[in-house]
């Protein structure tokens, strides 16, 4: 497959002359950090050859484009990836090493882009490397935020935020595309004028910055298709620099202008917080849309002409979360008002080529903006949402007796706000959920209403990850094993995992397994060791959680679980547990006291705890600070346990599950999301479930007849005593109590079934812990996962989206 380099010569060759011109100094004397950066960019300029193939080949075979719009796309470092997915990767380390440079060195240099919050960008991530993979003209359009999602200290326990300044050195892979640049206006007014005969609308006065874009390329495995991801930053539109304010001694002011506009771009919202009715955040919105669809049309016309009518045979606009949803009216507006077509028409067309995914439930996620601010800053796309909703109402079905309900329940403009997930799916002809309960949730209860109008529209795609870089990159001693016993023809086909099934009752592989697992361990207590100075046992069971944090997500479950172990071992002489280190991981929202004050009581317990010498041989509790996706790729291959907790109905899908399970994992989880899928799978025998379920949770939150006191007084020894040291100062050395968790949890009335579901999470444990000391029965079921969670590579969810939805 390699026609890359034809040789390790010919590689070091034009390597070893790429460091020297680009630095400018002979070989010897340039540093690792020139090295680093020549390498990306020789690796970019031969995946740039192989893009402008993919493009040709796009060109001739007509082939349907797709664009995937979203707000986040969490990358992660790509030289190693890249090299993996060339075919590379031996060739090019081979020959560094010939050279005296060490790969996985040189790697650490690679910024790792915290272009997104969570699961939802990192989605947006794998699907760009599956739709490489699956040969689909695939592109990313999203935003090129100067400072990604904050980096997390951890200070006397508390999580501390710092800038990331991930562009400070700059960033190799993207090359910056002015002649593409696009300008977009805010704010204004809206005016009629004539044209040809025709009444046409205009939006004057408006303040304009310019969308400029940034290209990454999107390497696929295999080598044959090249895609790119393009970013858009925010710039004056032309240099408007006040010499007089200067003249003055008025610095600011005189680059005033500049600021103004490059603000759009500066930052990524930790937006699990909620950010809306943030002006700034709407701006981002309308950057990245306005941009991309502009960009979109202009491929479109220079293959096609104008034959506006093509554009859904052609082009698949997916939108990832509501976050692009003025793709819709954005759309419109540029075929009605630039491009003459009538409203049915330019209807018709935007909504067979849109389509949307949902990723949460959670109503203080779904996205509103006050009509007033929305209109202010966007005049004609607010004419255009509100004909959009006039044609809505006006075509609504109203012989049904509840039809006020219904309309209430899916309008796009209510009680002074413009509703963002409503608009999405009008303008959508593909609704989709994350996973099989989620899709179910959707249709039954969040957009039932929309579900009974066209249930046509809905469907499920269960999330998927690449598993490319989470476990052939990610793991590579386990890698080896598997591609030793199968070959590496998983890594073209994940079902291929499916042949690690033969081995089950091989006791020399599942030595082999354990080995593996044991140094992915050995090598995450090396890098806990030197990020926060703590030893941890390998020969402990590795009990991890890591993902953001939430109250839905149940990290105060899992912590309450250790408190109660570590209780037992002080007071009961005869309570036996397996040696086990707690890991979690994960930043909170800068806006979220709750999930801030969960991190500052997880690292208050790990104070204590670390540091007492009657447990501390047998139990550890580890934050790792920090969570992204380079040191996520250390945690995954080292778990044993996946912790899955959150209450059932409340996590859409989830993706570390897939990850942890496919790295052998057994998952200690609900019945929620993506982990029913998980189950069914592998086998409820091969993970270890608990707690209540969807329907339960609802029929007991519809009692109303759950009550946190009586949970307390029902358990006093146990449960009661860890809710009493919230507040007793048992883990208070560190940096004060609990109290806020403590009325939250009581006064909220256990709000997310912490207390409900603490006795059967923490019997789950214990039974899943007893049975480690069998360790080929265990390793048995940690292959056994792996060879269940070929599924889950983002590959078959990307074939999915291809054939059902985007039909490209
Ligand atoms: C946003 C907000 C904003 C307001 C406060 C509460 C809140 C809670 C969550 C969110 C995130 C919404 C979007 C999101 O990231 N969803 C995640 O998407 C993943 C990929 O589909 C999925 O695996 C996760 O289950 C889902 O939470």
């Amino acid at each position: 497959m390699n026609t890359v380099f034809e040789s390790k010569e010919e590689f070091i060759k034009l390597y070893e002359s790429s460091v020297m011109s680009l630095s400018g100094k002979p070989f010897e004397d340039t540093s690792d950090i020139d090295r680093f950066d020549a390498l990306v960019k020789l690796i970019a300029s031969k995946s740039r050859a192989i893009q402008t193939e993919t493009e040709e080949r796009v060109k001739e075979t007509g082939q349907k484009r797709v664009y995937y719009f979203s707000i986040e796309f969490l990358i992660g470092r790509l030289l190693d990836n890249y090299l993996l997915n060339l075919g590379i990767r031996d060739l090019v380390k081979d020959g560094l090493a010939e050279l005296g440079c060490d790969l996985d060195a040189l790697e650490e240099y690679e910024p790792d882009p915290a272009l997104g919050n969570g699961g939802l960008g990192r989605l947006a991530a794998c699907f760009l490397d599956s739709m490489a993979h699956e040969g689909i003209a695939g592109y990313g359009n999203g935003m090129r935020y100067r400072y990604g999602l904050f980096k997390q200290e951890i200070v006397n326990g508390a999580q501390h935020e710092t800038t990331d300044e991930w562009l400070s050195h700059g960033y190799p892979w993207e090359v910056r595309r002015p002649d593409k640049a696009v300008r977009i206006g805010f704010g204004g007014h809206v005016e009629q004028y004539e044209r040809d005969g025709r009444m046409c609308f205009r939006t004057v006065d408006t303040e304009d910055v310019l969308a400029v874009p940034y290209d990454i390329p999107v390497v696929g495995y295999g080598g044959k298709t090249v895609n790119k991801l393009r970013v858009w930053s925010a710039e004056p539109v032309e240099e408007v620099f006040d010499l007089e304010a200067f003249n003055r001694g008025d610095y600011a002011d005189a680059d005033r202008h500049r600021a103004e506009a490059e603000a759009i771009s500066a930052i990524l919202y930790p937006n699990d917080a909620g950010e809306h009715g943030r002006l700034l955040r709407l701006k981002q919105e309308y950057l990245f849309v306005s941009a991309g669809i502009s960009s979109v049309l202009d491929t479109f016309r220079s293959e096609h002409g104008s034959n506006w009518q093509l554009l859904p045979e052609y082009v698949a606009i997916h939108t990832n979360d509501t976050h692009p949803a003025m793709c819709g009216p954005e759309l419109m507006r540029v075929l009605i008002d630039e491009e003459g077509l009538e409203w049915d028409e330019a209807w018709d067309i935007t909504t067979r080529t849109i389509s949307y995914t949902n990723h949460t439930i959670l109503p203080e996620a779904l996205e509103k903006w006050p009509i007033s601010t929305f209109s202010k800053l966007l005049p004609r796309l607010y004419q255009v949402i509100d004909e959009i909703s006039r044609r809505y109402r006006d075509s609504f079905d109203r012989s049904a007796s509840d039809w006020q309900d219904r309309l209430r329940a899916t309008a796009i403009l209510w009680d002074g706000e413009v509703r963002m997930a409503n608009l999405s799916v009008i303008c959508s002809h593909s609704v989709n959920g994350v996973a099989k309960l989620h899709t179910d949730i959707l249709e039954r209860e969040t957009l039932k209403d929309f579900y009974a109008l066209t249930p046509q529209k809905f469907n499920n795609k269960t999330n998927g990850i690449s598993h490319r870089r989470f476990l052939a990159e990610a793991n590579p001693a386990y890698a080896k094993l598997i591609s030793d016993a199968i070959g590496t023809g998983w890594l073209d086909n994940a079902d291929e995992l499916a042949k690690l099934a033969e081995f089950e009752n091989d006791p020399a592989f599942l030595e082999q397994v354990g080995a593996a697992k044991h140094a992915n361990k050995v090598r995450l207590a090396n890098y806990v060791k030197r990020e926060c100075g703590l030893d941890i046992d390998p020969n402990s069971i590795f009990d991890v959680q890591v993902k953001r944090f939430h109250a839905y997500k149940r990290q105060l479950l899992n912590i309450f679980k250790v408190m109660d172990i570590y209780n037992r071992r002080l007071t009961d002489p005869n309570f036996r547990v397996a040696p086990t280190t707690f890991i979690f991981s994960g930043k909170a929202a800068s806006s979220y006291a709750f999930a801030k004050e969960t991190i500052r009581l997880i690292n208050s317990v790990a104070d204590v705890i670390n540091n007492d010498s009657r447990v501390n041989n047998v139990m550890k509790v580890c934050f790792i600070p920090n969570f992204r996706v380079s040191n996520a790729q250390l945690i995954y291959p080292a778990a044993e346990i996946s912790e899955q907790i959150s209450t059932a109905g409340m996590e859409a899908s989830g993706t570390s599950n897939m990850k942890l399970m496919m790295n052998g994992a057994i998952t200690l989880g609900t019945m929620d999301g993506a982990n029913i899928e998980i189950v069914n799978l592998a086998g409820r025998e091969n993970e270890k479930i608990f707690g209540l379920t969807a329907p339960e949770v609802d029929e007991l939150r519809a009692s109303g007849m759950h009550f946190a006191w009586d949970m307390y007084n029902a358990d006093p020894e146990r449960l009661g005593r860890v809710i009493d040291e919230l507040t007793d100062n048992t883990f208070a050395a560190l940096s004060g109590d609990f109290g806020s968790i403590h009325n939250e949890l009581m006064s909220g009335n256990d709000h997310d079934f912490v207390m409900k579901d603490f006795n059967s999470y923490v019997q789950a444990w214990e039974e899943l812990t007893a049975s480690y000391s069998d360790h080929a029965a265990w390793n048995k079921m940690a292959l056994h996962n792996t060879a269940s969670s070929g599924w889950f590579s983002s590959d078959r969810t990307i074939r999915e989206y291809r054939d059902e939805i985007w039909g490209a």
